[in-house]
């Protein structure tokens, strides 16, 4: 029997040593794309979210343009709440806006269960996806939001800097709080099986914000439920990644909820993440996103430096390396930086 050998993502994943070193980007489907904005150009996101034809063809416009390794399904965090019942929206130049923000008991006990036919849209789309991409390279990632980051995009009502009425929960209520992290749980994990079921070959758990609370209350308030939500879909032999901003002092406790990959952000080094963290997990990271727009020989220069600390994290341990930014692409981002930064990546 002649072995098939995994994509190069997923090998990387296993431990394996794929014959290129895998890349995506986070927010790599979107603006920066002329054909994202001109196919956008009349339709809503939402809209878009729910339509498997827009999802398939927007998750593969970077893919077939950077030919990257990775293809993270056009979707957002907050499809599944709109899709259990949460009256939001994502408003162009802002992101999610909830139409009432979620703070008291009435408003916990009105966060209803995810049906999976409600994202049944999903699931088609992953299917088309992986109809397209099985003969190639690259690999389908799902994902979801963490519990945490949409509780704060509840609880705000949006975007937010200081996550005030989030952590005036957390501490001043701990009993509502682990209610609405538990239900958020649920439906996390219902959003995930549908992509799960439907092949999703990776997925990627976002913690967005995560970076904001402290260690111990990141143990306390956090790491049980994204514990829960990296158990519940065990049963998928599928790499799980975990990823959050600013989470250098969280790496540890991220590490533990159940993730076989870490994103680390362009703030810690990959060596010196590896070393917090230890052996047997995967890194993925870690170019500062702006670093795409100092020219080609700057950015030449920091994959350079990302790739030299992946491979003494690897050295040291570490189970694999997949290049990515330290966060998502920037609107901005000129779409041949991109291009040629997976030229250098997969050249190194
Ligand atoms: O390539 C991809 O990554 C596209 C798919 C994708 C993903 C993985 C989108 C499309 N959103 C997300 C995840 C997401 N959404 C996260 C986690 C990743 C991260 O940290 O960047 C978060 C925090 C959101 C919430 C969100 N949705 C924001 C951020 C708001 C804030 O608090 O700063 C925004 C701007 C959106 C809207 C959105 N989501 C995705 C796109 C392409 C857009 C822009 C919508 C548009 O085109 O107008």
């Amino acid at each position: 029997m002649v072995a098939v050998s995994l994509k190069p993502l997923l090998a990387a994943a296993a431990g394996q040593r794929p014959d290129r070193r895998p890349v995506w980007f986070m927010r790599q489907a979107g603006r920066s794309l002329p054909e994202y904005r001109a196919l956008r150009a009349d339709r809503g996101m939402l809209e878009s979210c729910f339509d498997p034809a827009m999802v398939c063809e927007i998750t593969l416009q970077p893919v077939r343009r950077h030919d990257t390794d990775g293809a993270i399904l056009f979707s957002d965090i907050v499809v599944p709440l709109k899709a259990a019942g949460i009256d939001l929206d994502i408003v162009a130049g802002t992101g999610p806006v909830i139409a009432t923000p979620v703070r008291t008991v009435a408003d916990v006990e009105a966060v209803n269960r995810l049906d999976p036919d409600a994202v049944g849209a999903i699931g088609r789309a992953v299917s088309l996806l992986r109809a397209e991409l099985d003969p190639t390279p690259t690999a389908l990632i799902g994902f979801a939001g963490a519990p945490f980051t949409l509780a704060s995009y509840l609880i705000e009502g949006g975007p937010s800097r200081h996550y005030a009425h989030t952590k005036a929960m957390m501490y001043g209520n701990p009993e509502l709080w682990h209610a609405l992290m538990a239900r958020l749980v649920d439906i996390t994990v219902t959003f995930l099986r549908v992509q799960l079921e439907a092949g999703a070959q990776a997925i990627q758990l976002f913690d967005s914000w995560a970076g904001m609370l402290s260690r111990r209350d990141y143990e306390t308030f956090v790491a049980p439920h994204s514990t829960r939500v990296f158990a519940e879909v065990a049963d998928f032999d599928v790499p799980r990644i975990h990823f959050g901003v600013g989470t250098g002092e969280l790496l540890v406790p991220m590490a533990q909820v159940g993730a076989d990959v870490v994103g680390v952000d362009w703030r810690v080094p990959l060596d010196e993440a590896a070393r917090r963290i230890g052996p047997d997990k995967a890194l993925q990271g870690n170019l500062d996103p702006t670093v795409l727009f100092a020219g080609d020989d700057v950015i030449a220069e920091h994959v350079a430096r990302v790739i030299a600390d992946a491979d003494r994290a690897v050295a040291a341990g570490a189970r694999g390396h997949i290049f990515n930014l330290g966060h998502g692409v920037l609107p901005d981002t000129d779409p041949d930086a991109i291009t040629r930064t997976v030229e250098l990546v997969h050249s190194a």
